[in-house]
């Protein structure tokens, strides 16, 4: 695959506000795109249902949207919409800026959120299924050829250890009969989240098939790091932190809770191997996507958007030895393989110019993050670092013995 030039866009970003959607729309900006922020503000939200803020203090989008103009001399327009209940005023925006991709951050995106309670399944469910089916049907009532750039997640594959490479989206398989077909990879979810991501993907595919929409699916990693080169540029730009046992993310959380001396809340054995992506790199993909969007008639294209796999435990002995806090080994309060391997093809976003930030070679971001942890550690929440959302009743019983200071 060779890169297509970079020609400036319209692009609505919705879920702009949030952790990858705020710097990706810096990121998109500075390339000299066009940029409309979609955001309903529910994840802020959120952190008060919770009772919990990112621990960086990150300002109204307002605010936000008109430090960058100040910082680097571009307009960026923000639009309060919410995407799965406001459908006809998704509509009419489409119709009144003609954009030529949407880029699609806005769902809930914490599993353990998602697990919590019926009212938060219920709602997972209920906000991400229908922002997508909205967005795929503002597109075709709109008439206008708009590329659908949405992130998925690598968890649509499910974390058995797969005996062999996971490609990215489609596997070749001879149905019954003998017929040889390529079709998207079995989905096998491992939390209500997760399952909205694989009912997205039927709705692209169905949506493509059906109506001719072209759509990027990008079955992201992990996400760890806060700032970009963009966001460091004003403390008004600073982007979110979330620390907490519902979104908090297992490196960035390690990070912090090495900063601030806690010790390092590893579910289960630390055997589980998941895929990761630096913060600057997803925006440097999002980019990527939008700039080569599938041809008319294509398939729905998918993308594994990680840079690497890497195990739960050595990331926390990493963090241990960089901090010197210990290692606390918690019950898992997830139903998930204690062990798993993991080997991915990220070969498209390679083919593409993507050059990943590895861990092991940028141990300086490690510090980064943990510089800003440190700063604002007294905005810590401490009580909000443990779990507190179970994947069943016996999870729930089994970790009651769970203690933020471990065996000591
Ligand atoms: P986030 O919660 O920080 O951001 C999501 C944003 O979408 C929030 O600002 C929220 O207010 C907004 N939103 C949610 N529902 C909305 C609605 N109905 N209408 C309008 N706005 C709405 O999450 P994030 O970490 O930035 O993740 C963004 C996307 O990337 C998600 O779809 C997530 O599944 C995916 N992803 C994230 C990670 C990660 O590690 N953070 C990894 C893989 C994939
Ligand atoms: N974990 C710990 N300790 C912690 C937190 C997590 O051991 O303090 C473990 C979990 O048990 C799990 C792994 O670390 O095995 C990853 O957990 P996570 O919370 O970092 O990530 P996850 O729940 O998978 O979800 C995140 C994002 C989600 C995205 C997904 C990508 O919140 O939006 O889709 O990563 S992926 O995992 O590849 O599906």
């Amino acid at each position: 695959m060779v890169a297509a030039e970079s020609k400036p866009k319209k692009i609505v970003v919705l879920g702009g506000d949030g952790f990858c959607g705020w710097p990706t729309s810096l990121y998109l900006s500075e390339k000299g795109h066009d940029v409309i922020i979609v955001d309903n503000l529910s994840r802020r939200n959120i952190d008060n249902e919770l009772g919990c803020s990112s621990l960086t203090p990150i300002e109204s989008p307002e605010t936000r949207v008109k430090a960058w103009e100040k910082v680097s001399g571009r307009t960026m327009r923000f639009v309060n919409l919410d995407v799965a209940r406001d459908y006809q005023e998704l509509v009419q925006l489409f119709v009144a800026e003609k954009p030529d991709a949407v880029v699609h951050f806005a769902e809930q995106r914490a599993a353990p959120y998602s697990q919590k309670g019926a009212k938060q399944k219920r709602y997972t469910v209920d906000n991400n299924v229908s922002g997508t089916n909205n967005l795929l049907v503002a597109v075709v009532e709109s008439g206008l050829d708009i590329h659908v750039v949405h992130l998925g997640t690598m968890g649509v594959y499910g974390y058995g250890t797969s005996g062999g490479e996971i490609p990215e989206g489609y596997i070749d398989v001879i149905l019954p009969g003998g017929r040889s077909s390529s079709i998207l990879h079995p989905a096998y979810p491992g939390s209500v989240y997760h399952t909205t991501k694989c009912l997205d993907a039927l709705l692209f595919q169905f949506y493509n098939k059906n109506d001719g929409i072209r759509v990027t699916d990008l079955h992201q990693g992990i996400v760890w790091g806060t700032n970009t080169p963009q966001t460091i540029k004003d403390e008004r730009l600073i982007n979110r932190f979330d620390y907490d046992g519902d979104y908090g993310t297992v490196l960035n959380r390690f990070i912090m809770q090495g900063a601030l001396g806690v010790p390092l809340t590893v579910y289960g054995t630390g055997g589980q191997t998941r895929g990761f992506i630096h913060i600057t790199d997803t925006a440097r993909c999002i980019e990527i996507a939008v700039s080569n969007p599938p041809q008319a008639g294509e398939k729905v294209q998918i993308f594994n958007q990680i840079a690497e796999t890497l195990r739960v435990g050595d990331l926390a002995k990493l963090v241990a030895e960089k901090t010197g806090v210990d290692i606390n080994y918690l019950k898992n309060p997830r139903l998930e393989s204690a062990e798993n391997e993991l080997e991915v093809a990220n070969r498209k976003f390679r083919g593409l110019g993507l050059d990943p930030i590895l861990l092991d070679s940028n141990l300086g971001l490690v510090d980064e993050v943990k510089t800003i942890a440190a700063k604002y550690a007294d905005r810590c929440v401490r009580e909000k670092i443990l779990p507190a959302s179970f994947w069943n009743r016996r999870r729930e019983a089994e970790c009651e013995a769970n203690s933020l200071e471990g065996g000591k």
